[in-house]
């Protein structure tokens, strides 16, 4: 392999050309209108126009892709994640053209991307499922006859959904009807696809996932499990390498379960295979992500890889040149994703100029950005603007490194979510690991930002309330001004200033 060709933008199209020129490799970028000055096209070798800064005219025309990559004789095309990564066709369009996808074919694509094929394919080679339906269901007699046995709450899932859209939990058997309808709806009208499907609701859930690598010759392994509970609206925040919680022998059951389901459907290159987590450390598949995912770097500072390199290692036909027995975790990693949104105004994108960007440095920080200082960031793509991640020798030593790094941190010209990230990190339930998918919903307002430790989130909890119980309180209509003047500004100001 001799040149390839990045189907994406931003830091990931970075991440992937890094490892490209390290393994002597020539690069090529592709960009829309919107990016002609990003940094990934400085950063190749050569790049070619694609397109109108919309998507849906550039990064997702794969016919453009295939002929920019014609045009400059690249051998292979990785598409990084997001836009054509996960498109069954796009994989096979470019192999039918004489150049080699880096990632899974079509068919392993395909296998993976109904829910319920993939639940299918996972029962029969007797992986655990949260117990419900592994068909889709359309009679509702029936559908009600089955929540009844699983018990309630239970969820309705879109089979061709994704990222939690289309699902509908259902308390109780009165309200099954009504919710089943809406769900298949509304499955019908995002996914044109009204397949739907019933599964036990599991209230305290953990999101584990573990990340697997596959070769041409059937050779699969895994490399542990990340962890990615901390998530608002299925938006991920924070992801950690390993999980707090897996003891050895769960971890060691994930991860044979993760690889029989990679084999199942001759999974080739990097993959991951989620699963629910319970609070008794059972695990339920839930589906397989058939690209290299966003959070791939804690897995990398865990086990020393470069998973985009083994990806393309793997794309040329090299075989795995490790066994899973030499595979061991070193140390902690946690990331953070720093979004251009505003964490006191309910995560609201805030669009604008990086008018300061200066990234921590130092031991064990690694940060994966696609921006400069004075860049406008665009608002026709995701608002990512960077990954922090940091290594340590233990959870402790990441988190604090963490911190540090957030402190470091120097961003100006829009609101991040780094102080979001600086309060997770410094919240009593997420330092002990005991937190689930709902640590934003249970713990946060914005009124814990400026607090430095647990006294001060807590006494900012207090007031909070306060401040809600009073407005909410018909007799004393200023009270919420009281609440401002008696204590609410002197304290902030003894805290913060
Ligand atoms: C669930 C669940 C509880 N019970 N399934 C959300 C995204 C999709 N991939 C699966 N999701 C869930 N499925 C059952 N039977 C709770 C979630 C869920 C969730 C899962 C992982 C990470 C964050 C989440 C946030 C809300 C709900």
């Amino acid at each position: 392999m001799k040149k390839i060709l990045i189907a994406n933008r931003g830091e990931i199209a970075l991440r992937i050309m890094r490892s490209a020129k390290e393994m002597g490799i020539r690069t090529v970028a592709v960009f829309s209108e919107a990016d002609r000055n990003a940094l990934h096209v400085r950063y190749a070798d050569e790049a070619v126009c694609i397109g109108p800064a919309a998507s849906s005219q550039s990064y997702l025309v794969g016919s453009k892709i295939i002929e920019a990559a014609k045009t400059t004789g690249a051998d292979a095309i990785h598409p990084g994640y997001g836009f054509l990564s996960e498109n069954a066709d796009f994989s096979d369009l470019v192999s039918r053209s004489g150049i080699t996808f880096i990632g899974p074919t079509g068919d392993s694509m395909r296998m993976m991307g109904s829910k319920l094929a993939a639940k299918a394919t996972a029962k029969k080679h007797k992986i655990p499922l949260v117990p419900g339906t592994d068909e889709a269901i359309d009679d509702v007699g029936e559908a009600k006859k089955i929540a009844a046995k699983i018990g309630f709450p239970i969820l309705i899932k879109a089979s061709a959904g994704g990222g939690g859209k289309g699902m509908r939990i259902v308390e109780n058997e009165n309200q099954f009807e009504e919710q089943m309808k809406l769900a298949v709806s509304e499955a019908t009208s995002s996914f044109g696809d009204g397949a739907v499907f019933i599964e036990r609701y599991v209230g305290s859930p953990r999101h584990i996932e573990i990340q697997v690598l596959g070769d041409k010759h059937g050779n699969v392994v895994h490399l542990f499990e990340r962890e990615c509970s901390v998530q608002r609206r299925h938006q991920k925040v924070i992801e950690e390498a390993p999980s707090s919680v897996l003891d050895e022998k769960t971890r060691k059951e994930m991860g044979r379960c993760a690889v029989e389901v990679a084999k199942a459907c001759n999974y080739v290159g990097a993959g991951t295979v989620e699963f629910l987590l319970d609070e008794k450390l059972n695990f339920y598949f839930l589906e397989m992500n058939t690209r290299l995912q966003v959070e791939h770097p804690v897995t990398e500072l865990i086990t020393g890889l470069d998973l985009v390199k083994e990806m393309i290692r793997i794309a040329d036909g090299e075989k795995l040149p490790f066994k899973q027995e030499d595979l061991k975790i070193s140390g902690h990693a946690m990331e953070v994703r720093v979004y251009a949104e505003d964490p006191a105004n309910n995560f609201l994108p805030d669009i604008g100029k990086l008018s300061t960007y200066k990234i921590p440095q130092g031991p064990g920080v690694r940060v994966d950005d696609g921006m400069e200082e004075g860049m406008e960031i665009p608002i026709y793509y995701d608002p990512m603007i960077a990954k922090l991640i940091t290594h340590g020798k233990d959870r402790t030593e990441s988190i604090d490194r963490m911190i540090r790094a957030i402190d470091d941190y120097q961003i100006t010209g829009v609101q991040t979510t780094l102080s979001f990230c600086r309060f997770a990190m410094k919240h009593e339930a997420f330092r002990t690991g005991n937190f689930d998918t709902h640590f934003v919903k249970k713990y946060f307002s914005p009124e814990m930002l400026n607090a430095n430790d647990e006294a001060e989130m807590e006494l900012a909890a207090m007031l909070a309330v306060q401040a809600i119980q009073e407005l909410s309180s018909s007799n004393n209509k200023d009270s919420a001004l009281n609440v401002q003047s008696s204590g609410w500004k002197t304290n902030r100001s003894r805290y913060n200033d």
